[in-house]
């Protein structure tokens, strides 16, 4: 079955001030819907049509060589903007509590340090790409990726997503990818994020 774009889970205008609605629009109805109808010209006929944005980019290495680039960017593209959109919500942000809360503070030392980091690791990456929180299967970590590339092909668990795309930011905050960033914790879903880290944690 073709990949379809799923419906943003709130409104367009949702998350105003910090994500504007005009960024949400063109974010989600012309990027990310490129990306679904690439990534469903790039699948057709490899045998990995039926499959999971998911399960194809933890499974990048199997997929045919001539699609493979293909593949990554735009099952790659599909995979993370779902999951941006479902990492951000209308009046959220916070902090994060119970088990996700604790490991950060094991981590990272405190939440404040956690934030500092990713916002590092996030402004200071070169070009398009993530900052992404990941499980590495034996503890947290902060990571950026190139292009659409995804934690998931370097066998990770994602947990929150950045986009840095400047297509994420500019229309708002011209060349201020910091100030996108700092105004965008004021979006995240740390209940979202919570749920993803306890479906993910390894087994006690
Ligand atoms: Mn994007």
């Amino acid at each position: 079955m073709p990949f379809e774009l799923p419906p943003l889970p709130y409104d367009y205008a949702a998350l105003e001030p910090h994500i504007d609605e005009q960024t949400m629009h063109l974010h989600h109805d012309k990027h990310h819907q490129t990306y679904v109808d690439k990534a469903n010209a790039a699948l057709a006929g490899t045998g990995w049509a039926d499959s999971s944005p998911e399960q194809i980019l933890h499974s990048l290495d199997k997929v045919p060589l001539d699609k493979r680039t293909a593949i990554r960017n735009h099952v790659g593209g599909v995979a993370n903007h779902t999951f941006y959109w479902e990492s951000m919500g209308p009046a959220k942000g916070g902090e994060p509590s119970g088990d996700l809360a604790a490991a950060i503070g094991q981590t990272f030392g405190s939440f404040d340090v956690f934030k500092q980091q990713f916002a590092d690791v996030s402004v200071n990456h070169f070009g398009s790409g993530w900052g992404w929180l990941v499980h590495n299967g034996a503890k947290l970590e902060l990571l950026s990726t190139v292009n659409q590339d995804s934690p998931l092909s370097l066998g990770m668990n994602p947990l929150l997503a950045c986009d840095v795309w400047e297509h994420a930011y500019y229309l708002k905050y011209q060349n201020r990818r910091p100030d996108y960033v700092a105004a965008w914790w004021n979006v995240v879903d740390w209940g979202k994020v919570a749920e993803r880290f306890a479906a993910g944690a390894p087994s006690a």
